[in-house]
């Protein structure tokens, strides 16, 4: 059962919202094995959204947007991404039958998100520059033309993705201390913050947890406060300069008590490998972020050893595998017989 199933009085949907669902949402939070006992946290999570079904948070809030696009008469979906975005909007497009236009700035994206849009039918256009100027691009097309706009300046978007912050405290029994995600353009910690908020209303949490959002430092506009017109990080995901939800994204810091921090290239890929061969958990760059601000403020002494705190991995690993094998050791290639493997291999 997909989230507009499971939290519809929670949702903009009516008797005349059309019935959109791959089963999306519904992910596990896993608890940390070995990351939380080595940083001395009791509580550690990881909401492992990579497990949706296109491999990212983003059909969360695709599959209402989508509905909703198609219950006003849409007939053309679009949207600009750097891939997650373009891979969901796609994916429901197909199931639904309806066309699906997506823009991506050219060489920028990761190869996985680009081949998933491509496989699920949508024609996509790779545009010169990169995700800021695709989305002006875009956003002056959608006022022009009779297409639908996707992307999470769609207020239903927000209203998707707010049902991961329903999941956490469902499964907690009360909203954590902490939660700390990746920001690119910043739906994502907006519709995270409106979760918390409309769940504490209505009786299913008693407190709301600070919002630690995490930007690459190459890529970091909310951090330094002005839009970066050239920004550059190996998290493709969030190499966003100009985020569409700036506001939503310092509100739900600054109302929550939380922070928005960069963190470096280096910390993101080291963060990466550690989740990976320490928890079993493979995830994208730009969802590793958020671990490296977490061992920084745990070095600094920010984070109490009795907190609760969850950690958003937002995207799958399978998407972006040439990111991440930059940073292993390749393979050993033998020739040989089970004695010579065996000795190679010190057993
Ligand atoms: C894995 O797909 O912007 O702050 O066009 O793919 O809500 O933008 C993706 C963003 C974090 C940042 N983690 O979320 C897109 C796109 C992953 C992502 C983010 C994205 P927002």
């Amino acid at each position: 059962m997909g989230v507009i199933a499971r939290y519809r009085e929670h949702l903009p949907v009516g008797p005349s919202t059309p019935e959109v669902d791959l089963n999306e949402g519904s992910t596990p939070l896993v608890p940390s094995r070995n990351i939380g006992r080595a940083l001395g946290l009791k509580h550690l999570y990881f909401k492992y959204e990579g497990l949706n079904p296109t491999g990212s948070f983003k059909d969360r809030g695709m599959v209402v947007a989508v509905a909703k696009a198609l219950e006003a008469g849409s007939k053309v979906l679009m949207c600009a991404s750097t891939g997650n975005t373009s891979a969901s909007m796609a994916a429901y497009a197909a199931r639904m039958g309806v066309r699906a236009i997506v823009v991506v700035p050219s060489g920028e994206i990761a190869l996985n998100k680009l081949s998933q849009a491509l496989m699920y039918g949508a024609k996509v256009v790779t545009l010169r520059g990169n995700f800021d100027s695709a989305l002006e691009t875009v956003r002056d097309l959608a006022n022009r033309y009779p297409v639908a706009l996707m992307n999470s300046i769609n207020p239903n978007r927000i209203e998707g993705q707010k049902t991961a912050a329903f999941e956490v405290v469902d499964a907690l029994g009360d909203a954590p201390d902490y939660l700390l995600l990746p920001v690119g353009n910043a739906g994502n910690i907006t519709a995270y913050w409106k979760g918390f908020r409309e769940y504490q209303s209505a009786g299913k949490a008693t407190r709301l947890p600070r919002m630690i959002g995490a930007q690459a430092e190459g890529a970091a506009p909310i951090v330094s406060g002005h839009a970066i017109p050239n920004p550059t990080t190996v998290a493709s995901a969030i190499r966003i300069g100009n985020p569409a939800s700036w506001e939503g994204a310092t509100t739900a810091r600054d109302d929550s008590g939380g922070m928005i921090a960069a963190v470096s290239d280096t910390e993101i890929l080291s963060a990466q490998i550690r989740l990976a061969s320490s928890e079993g958990l493979f995830a994208e760059p730009a969802s590793a972020a958020p671990l490296a601000l977490l061992f920084r403020l745990v070095r600094d002494g920010k984070i109490e050893k009795d907190a609760t705190a969850v950690v958003v991995l937002t995207g799958s690993g399978l998407k972006d595998p040439d990111a991440a094998l930059k940073n292993v050791e390749p393979p050993i290639e033998l020739d040989g017989d089970a004695r010579t493997l065996a000795k190679v291999l010190k057993l």
